[in-house]
């Protein structure tokens, strides 16, 4: 089974040492040199590979995405048909995205942009001491990367809510789902915290109606896709202080024009899409083992469902 590689060049080569490591038989094409068409099985592909590219392998049976996104993957024309997608689910990839959202959401509670401009000015002066138990903090999708959000902010002791597709439970955590719940979610979150994968349905998702419906002041952390937020309406909610500050790890486009507003916006963080960065070594193993059962045509794991689109 030949593999088609394909990411960054800056990434190509760890991408390809972390897979023989896993699998010193593996026979890697880097693209653009994939060879004859027809020895191509699989394709390990990152965000700049053109799906329509992939058509132009008969045999592929297997595609699987360097990240946990794979909105890239599946908008037109999307993956050949018939032709499963994995994603990954990897432990350091979690840890990337926990760390953000502990950081970000701490950020905002103990009032660092007040204590950074106050540094500026060289004032000395004290503000009210935050209290943890009362920032009701809402997380958008409960998945691998929310929910261990979720445990990481339950366990500094806030308020956790959490909004998935599906009806959930998870201990500690008031889950919520559909439209009521999103609603009821969003008139409660002093912080909210967007890890929803970008389909359809989230698109736009955290436009002016949903900005409104959060307590005056709240503050917003998107570290999933710039396709959820609609950016003038984020920003006509920053200037009117409905939305106090903004985290923003993703945006429409990437990367962000340099005279976008966001850059220079006093109550905007920014982070150029590096929440969480796959660690080829880390990932590795998942994907050689998926490689191994396309091989030999046994269940593959972590598949996306196509339909759902995530
Ligand atoms: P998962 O697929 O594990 O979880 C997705 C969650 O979103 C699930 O809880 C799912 O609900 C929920 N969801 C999906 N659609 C809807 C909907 N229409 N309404 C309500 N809830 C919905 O994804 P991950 O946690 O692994 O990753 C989330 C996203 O984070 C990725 O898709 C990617 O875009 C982004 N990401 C960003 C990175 C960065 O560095 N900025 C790094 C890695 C990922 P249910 O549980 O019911 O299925
Ligand atoms: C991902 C990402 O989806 O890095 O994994 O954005």
């Amino acid at each position: 089974m030949a593999v088609l590689l394909s990411t960054k060049p800056a990434t190509m080569e760890d991408w390809r040492t972390a897979l023989l490591a896993e699998d010193p038989g593996l026979d890697i094409r880097m693209f653009p040199d994939a060879g004859d068409p027809a020895a191509i099985e699989a394709a390990v592909v990152w965000t700049s590979h053109d799906m329509a590219e992939l058509r132009r392998y008969p045999n592929l049976r297997l595609i699987v995405s360097m990240g946990a996104g794979v909105d890239h993957l599946l908008r037109p024309p999307g993956p050949p048909p018939g032709v499963p997608v994995a994603r990954l689910k990897d432990a350091r990839l979690t840890q990337g995205m926990t760390e953000w959202a502990v950081l970000n959401v701490l950020r905002f509670h103990r009032q660092d942009l007040e204590y950074r401009a106050l540094q500026a000015e060289r004032r000395w002066e004290e503000l009210p001491a935050p209290e943890t138990s009362s920032r009701r903090v809402g997380i958008l999708g409960l998945g691998e990367l929310g929910g261990a959000a979720a445990a990481a902010l339950l366990a500094l002791g806030f308020p956790v809510m959490g909004w998935s597709r599906a009806p959930k439970q998870r201990p500690g955590v008031e889950c919520f789902h559909g439209p009521v719940g999103f609603d009821t979610m969003l008139g409660r979150s002093d912080v909210l915290l967007c890890l929803l994968p970008l389909t359809p349905e989230t698109r736009g998702i955290l436009n002016r109606r949903a900005l409104g419906l959060l307590p005056r002041g709240a503050y917003l952390l998107n570290a999933a896709r710039g396709g959820h937020v609609v950016q003038e309406e984020l920003l006509a909610a920053l200037e009117s202080g409905q939305v106090a500050g903004a985290a923003l790890d993703v945006f429409e486009p990437e990367p962000l024009p340099s005279d976008h507003p966001f850059w220079a916006h006093p109550r905007v963080v920014m982070t150029p899409h590096a929440a969480s960065i796959t660690i080829p070594s880390s990932a590795a193993p998942q994907v050689v083992e998926n490689l191994r059962r396309a091989r030999t045509g046994r269940p593959l794991i972590n598949l996306v469902d196509l339909g759902a689109g995530y």
